[in-house]
């Protein structure tokens, strides 16, 4: 297994330059089986009300089916998302002696789902600090086929934090910026317990999906410690639940430590008011 103290040599330098990268071994067969049916449980509960076929979706729906902070409340999922050899290697990459969950996300993307639209994820997040990292972590593994992801390698590193609309799709598409020009997208695909980890700041996107079975996909998104509350475009659950001030550093139990930890397993989930119901970025 790897642990962020046996990072194969050069993945750090790889994500520091590229933006991305793709960390094997990070989860046992177990593992995958376990929290991958424990994603499942949350993600048929939350959607149980939802009898909509693909096509009456919103154009942003048939990208993915999306169901945030499912630490909260499917105690089978807390494990994953505080797993402490993901947490330790996140935080190994972006350099942080600390890191704490933003939120996560189960992103299921139907058969038959649509392309993931390129953008970058720092700009829906009131954090000041660029120092925010994704781990994409594909239960059956990414292909081509079922909605494997795409990075734009260099593009955190170039200053940009451009808010995409991929809600509804209306705006300019990010990727034919000037700043982006001459740059193709590094399509990736990630084998079954490998971890692809992208910066906050990184243009990425996803294939459709063209196969017969959901891409079954849970991320956990991580900042460092001592962080602080930006402007937003949107009010965002992760800081607003906390009362968190403009200004002020991000620390509430709804943006708890995930490494490192004391030994004493993932955190209680806050109390009320709950996970959102709709979910944001
Ligand atoms: O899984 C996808 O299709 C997109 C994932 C994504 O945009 C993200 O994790 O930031």
């Amino acid at each position: 297994m790897t642990t962020a103290a046996t990072l194969a040599p050069g993945l750090v330098e790889a994500f520091r330059r590229d933006g991305f990268v793709v960390v094997p071994d990070l989860l046992t067969s177990g593992e995958l089986a376990r929290y991958g049916a424990a994603v499942d449980e949350g993600v048929a509960r939350r959607t149980r009300h939802d009898a909509r076929a693909l096509a009456e979706k919103s154009r942003y729906e048939q990208s993915f089916t999306q169901c945030q902070n499912l630490w909260e409340d499917c105690p089978g999922v807390r494990p994953l998302t505080f797993h402490p050899r993901i947490a330790e290697t996140a935080a190994a990459l972006l350099g942080a002696d600390a890191v704490r969950l933003w939120h996560d996300q189960a992103l299921y993307k139907q058969a038959g789902g649509r392309e993931t639209a390129p953008h970058q994820d720092q700009p829906y997040w009131p954090i000041v600090e660029p120092d925010t990292i994704t781990a994409w972590i594909p239960f059956d593994g990414s292909t081509l086929a079922n909605g494997a992801m795409g990075y734009l390698p260099g593009s955190h590193r170039l200053g940009l934090r451009e808010f995409v609309d991929i809600f509804t799709g209306t705006g300019d598409d990010p990727l034919t910026a000037s700043a982006l020009e001459g740059m193709e997208p590094v399509w990736v695909e990630v084998p079954a317990g490998s971890v692809a980890y992208h910066h906050g700041l990184t243009f990425h996107l996803a294939g459709p999906n063209a196969t017969g079975t959901v891409r079954r996909v849970h991320t956990a998104i991580y900042f460092a410690d001592g962080s602080t509350r930006g402007e937003g475009r949107y009010p965002h659950p992760s800081v607003e639940r906390a009362g968190i001030a403009m200004g002020a550093t991000i620390a509430s139990d709804v943006t708890p430590i995930a490494w490192p930890r004391s030994g004493d397993g993932p955190p209680e989930p806050p109390g009320e008011p709950g996970p959102p119901a709709e979910p944001t970025r």
